[in-house]
């Protein structure tokens, strides 16, 4: 990251923290789950047998790729949100016909131009255009979306489920408007299901996701002049049925002090900062009604016989 992104971007982080610790519930946006570290664990998080949504969605994708691409048709550009390259978005490269154009879009320029070379010796005849953006904020997109071919815009991972109804509708609605009218957009969605299956996806045997979490306390020991003692925290995972949604939090397990930078910070013991949501869709429900504001309709819908989780293709009006 050049030098000023950088301070700009732990500019940033310093104030979500220091707003987020001094509300009534304490919170910290759960996008800085993500420095190195984080990310790796995250990876491992989609391997555990726990967690059920990667290998689920994998699945949907590659049993229904022939008939998305039926659906979508020849010479498409794609274009994908957040980190591309994985191997959903492979099974879409092998199935689409005749792709014009895949553009992976995410904020770390050094991953997106290592999976441009990497896709660009698998698929020498495929344009790889990366975009080094916010997918939250407006992107500026390449000129091969403004050919004939149809667009396609593809997040995947439920990573819906991690922003707010708001957040949601800012983002459909901008990637409408970027795509185009008559645009299609395929969308993974996690679907709602018992607690009994939830609470161990986020709270694995293993204590993966607990190590992702307290790994964001780690992160603003070293990046924002931290004192957490991090030995004095825990993770939990709460199914909470109103919202329809799991939240991770960090449970202080000790009345305690922690500064960050200037600012300190008292945890009484069992209070908690929170640190994630992943809601938890019913298609027609939330889902369909979030879509429909920011312009798209729900053409197709595929899930696994479990109902755990859900491919959707939307259409822009
Ligand atoms: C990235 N996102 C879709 C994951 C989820 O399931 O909400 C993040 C995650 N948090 C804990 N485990 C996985």
């Amino acid at each position: 990251m050049p030098d000023a992104l950088a301070a700009d971007h732990r500019a940033a982080f310093a104030a979500d923290v220091r707003d987020g610790l001094a509300r009534a519930q304490k919170a910290i946006p759960s996008r800085w789950l993500y420095d190195a570290h984080g990310s790796a664990l995250f990876e491992q998080i989609t391997q555990l047998p726990e967690y059920y949504p990667t290998r689920t969605e994998t699945a949907i994708l590659r049993q229904m790729a022939g008939t998305i691409a039926a659906q979508v048709g020849r010479g498409a550009t794609l274009v994908e949100y957040g980190a591309g390259a994985s191997v959903k978005t492979r099974i879409l490269l092998d199935a689409l016909d005749g792709l014009a154009a895949y553009v992976p879009i995410d904020v770390s320029a050094a991953f997106l131009h290592e999976t441009a070379r990497g896709l660009r010796t698998d698929y020498p005849a495929l344009a790889v255009e990366p975009v080094v953006a916010d997918f939250l904020a407006p992107i500026a997109l390449p000129a091969a979306l403004h050919g004939t071919g149809p667009r396609l815009g593809f997040f995947p991972g439920s990573t819906i489920g991690n922003l707010s109804d708001a957040e949601i509708v800012a983002f459909l609605g901008r990637a409408r408007a970027d795509l185009g009218p008559g645009a299609q957009f395929i969308l993974g969605a996690d679907l709602k299901k018992s607690p009994a299956i939830l609470i161990p996806a986020y709270d694995d045997a293993t204590g993966v996701t607990a190590a992702f979490n307290l790994n964001l306390l780690t992160r603003i020991n070293r990046e924002l002049a931290g004192s957490f003692d991090v030995s004095a925290f825990r993770h939990e995972a709460r199914w909470n049925d109103d919202a329809s949604r799991i939240e991770m939090h960090l449970v202080s397990t000790a009345d305690q002090t922690a500064r960050v930078g200037d600012g300190l910070f008292a945890f009484p013991a069992g209070e908690t900062i929170h640190t994630e949501n992943s809601r938890k869709f019913t298609i027609d429900g939330d889902l369909a009604e979030d879509c429909a504001h920011a312009g798209w309709t729900i053409e197709d819908r595929w899930t696994d016989a479990a109902s755990l989780f859900a491919v959707l293709l939307l259409r822009a009006g």
